[in-house]
């Protein structure tokens, strides 16, 4: 296949073509291999849940209707759906608790290599949490925030303390639903108790449940996960970044970190600045140490520290067979375990880290979080060493730079400066109408799909049209390569009244808040939006949209259920969206949901049809609001002023 049709982004074409030139396979080869794909998996209508099946419901309606223990399709469906979710939640919840757990281990000082570095946020988060900050050193307030934190993810009884952050109205609609989520491994665990054979059999019963485990993550692992490592690792502050193969270096040692969870990947970046590391490096013929990520990892350290991005998911594969990459470090998800064989043909070193994720043939080098630094700074000797092993090397020249790491607080001070930070000027702008609402754009890039083609272009129409999109995940790699982050570029783009509000502030009109837990920031800004008046009273009530038009991962699937269940539209891509061989299922989650939450699914691929189906609904949400209304001039006579005057 054209490698134009494989990838929208000239680097990953070119890598694409070198390595069908050379025999070597990547993920969009194995989809060919896989094709034609099982129906009965796309529609969502097969179950294997029991040993009396694997059981699948005939679509057309002729073969059978029910599997073996009488489950019917829409049980199944549901049943698919839920599970996906719970696996979703389970993979941010897991990756949260890690940081929870060497958070509270540095905290008590167990830690030497991480500490907490961000103590104004550590002293907001923990009066939230009601413990007392006056006079009281920075460890002591962070073991009581760690123990809570961490006793989230399991506690007896109780619900998720960060909920409260949602404005009152959606706490209220989630206690009538009963989904105020509980503690995160309790509502994983009900919901696989739920989905097993011959326990909940009806599906809106089941749709619930999904509904109250993806809360679990977006206002439960995510969030913690997010804050956690805000108060560990520093909260990201706009700053350049640079993005696409092209940030590999011809003439240093390249280590590439990719995965999730940043507890190892943050070490590693330390351990390469460090001058007894440059020096072993200069003394192997290399001018430096080049520290490069992948995936949600890159977004991380991208966010916090500016360190460049080789890529998103599919582009793991095509940096190695770069040949230049010295060390790749994998932690967990999104890692194919085709990066063995791709890195057998080159010199690359690979090396799993995480406790969790081990690859047969790869060497596991686990994270100990007391031995942190010395761990790290072995994997970059190894690096080193590997140095003089490297042969011919392709890398391509594309590489764009952009601003990067907005987050909640970051946006409020943007716009309000720092003694007045506030989402007043953004609240002005979207009821005047210069910003005609607000846009979130995640997740993944599928090899079913050409790669970024659609994170990208649905960002341009929408930014045309004056709305502010805010990406998180491989999606804003995406962004990042198509110079949507940089502010000169991005705003030639963008609609004027957008436009203007950004020059003025100095900000892209499509920022980058991180990886894809950091969809948390999201819930917490909107919620904020909320707080600051003139825009409804619930996140149901913005004029906000979201889309992942290149979903692959059950996290997606999770953080779309959440979005929904907090109140906003979702737009999937209609392929990639498993679950649609139940139309009971399929009628609730695109329709039915929106009376129970005020959000919905909506399935649409083109990211132009996608661009108006959002655009629709956040005129819909501006008419309700009433600042769609045009206010006559008035003219004031004298009377009338001095009645005005405060
Ligand atoms: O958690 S966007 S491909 S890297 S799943 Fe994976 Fe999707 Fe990328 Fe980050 Ni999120
Ligand atoms: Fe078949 Fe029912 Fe078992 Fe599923 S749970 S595999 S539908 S018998």
């Amino acid at each position: 296949m054209d490698p134009k049709q494989r990838s929208s982004d000239k680097a990953a074409q070119e890598m694409i073509d070198r390595m069908a030139k050379a025999g070597q396979e990547n993920a969009w080869d194995r989809l060919e291999q896989q094709e034609p794909q099982c129906g009965f998996g796309r529609l969502g209508i097969c179950c294997r849940i029991c040993t009396m099946g694997p059981c699948r419901i005939d679509p057309f309606g002729e073969g059978p209707q029910l599997g073996v223990c009488g489950a019917n399709v829409d049980t199944i469906v549901a049943r698919n759906f839920l599970r996906a979710v719970a696996a979703g939640v389970s993979a941010h919840s897991d990756h949260g608790r890690a940081v929870a757990e060497v958070f509270l281990s540095a905290a008590k000082g167990k830690t030497p290599d991480y500490r907490i570095k961000d103590s104004v946020k550590l002293r907001k988060i923990a009066e939230e949490l009601g413990i007392e900050t006056k006079e009281r050193p920075d460890n002591e307030i962070a073991v009581e925030v760690g123990e809570i934190a961490l006793a989230e993810f399991g506690k007896s009884d109780g619900t998720q303390l960060m909920a409260r952050r949602a404005p009152a109205p959606r706490q209220k609609i989630w206690q009538e639903a009963g989904v105020t989520p509980r503690a995160i491994d309790r509502e994983v665990v009900e919901a696989l108790h739920r989905s097993t054979m011959g326990v909940d059999q009806d599906f809106k019963s089941l749709l619930m449940h999904a509904s109250r485990t993806a809360l679990a993550d977006g206002w439960g692992g995510s969030m913690l996960a997010t804050d956690m490592q805000d108060i560990l690792f520093g909260t990201p502050s706009p700053g350049r970044g640079d993005v696409n193969l092209g940030v590999l270096k011809s003439d240093e040692v390249n280590i590439i970190v990719h995965g999730h969870d940043p507890l190892m990947s943050e070490i590693i970046v330390e351990a390469a600045a460090d001058p007894e590391m440059i020096a072993k490096a200069e003394a192997a013929g290399a001018n430096g140490i080049n520290v490069a990520g992948i995936c949600c990892t890159a977004n991380e350290l991208l966010v916090r520290h500016g360190v460049p991005v080789a890529g998103n998911f599919l582009c793991q594969e095509l940096a190695i067979a770069t040949g230049a990459v010295e060390m790749m470090a994998v932690d967990v998800q999104c890692v194919m375990q085709g990066l063995a064989k791709i890195a057998s043909c080159y010199h690359t070193k690979l090396f799993t880290t995480a406790p969790q994720a081990k690859i047969p043939e790869v060497e596991h080098v686990p994270l100990e979080e007391e031995n942190a630094l010395k761990i790290a700074k072995g994997l970059v000797t190894a690096a080193i060493e590997n140095y003089k092993n490297r042969g011919e090397i392709n890398i391509p020249s594309q590489k764009e730079t952009g601003v990067m790491g907005f987050t909640n607080e970051s946006i409020k001070y943007m716009l309000g400066g720092k003694f007045r930070a506030s989402y007043r000027p953004l609240n002005d702008n979207i009821i005047n109408g210069r910003i005609r609402g607000l846009a979130a754009i995640v997740g993944c890039t599928n090899p079913k799909v050409p790669m970024d083609y659609t994170h990208t272009e649905l960002a341009k129409e929408l930014i045309k049209k004056d709305v502010l999109v805010l990406t998180t995940g491989c999606a804003t790699i995406a962004c990042g390569k198509q110079a949507l982050l940089n502010p000169k570029d991005a705003l030639e783009l963008a609609g004027p009244g957008l436009r203007e509000v950004c020059e003025t502030v100095g900000i892209p009109p499509v920022l980058a808040c991180g990886s894809c837990v950091d969809n948390s920031r999201l819930l917490v800004a909107a919620s904020e939006i909320v707080a600051e008046g003139g825009l409804g009273e619930d996140v149901s009530d913005l004029p906000l949209a979201g889309a992942c038009l290149e979903s692959i991962t059950e996290k997606a699937a999770a953080i779309g259920q959440y979005f929904v269940a907090s109140g906003v539209l979702v737009v999937f891509a209609k392929e990639l969206f498993p679950y649609q061989g139940s139309d009971s299922v399929r009628n609730y989650l695109l329709d039915g949901i929106e009376k129970d939450f005020g959000g919905h699914w909506a399935l649409e691929s083109d990211p132009v049809k996608a661009a108006e189906m959002m655009l629709e609904h956040i005129e819909k949400k501006r008419d309700a609001l009433g600042i769609n209304v045009k206010k006559e001039r008035k003219l004031y006579d004298m009377e009338e002023r001095r009645a005005l005057a405060v």
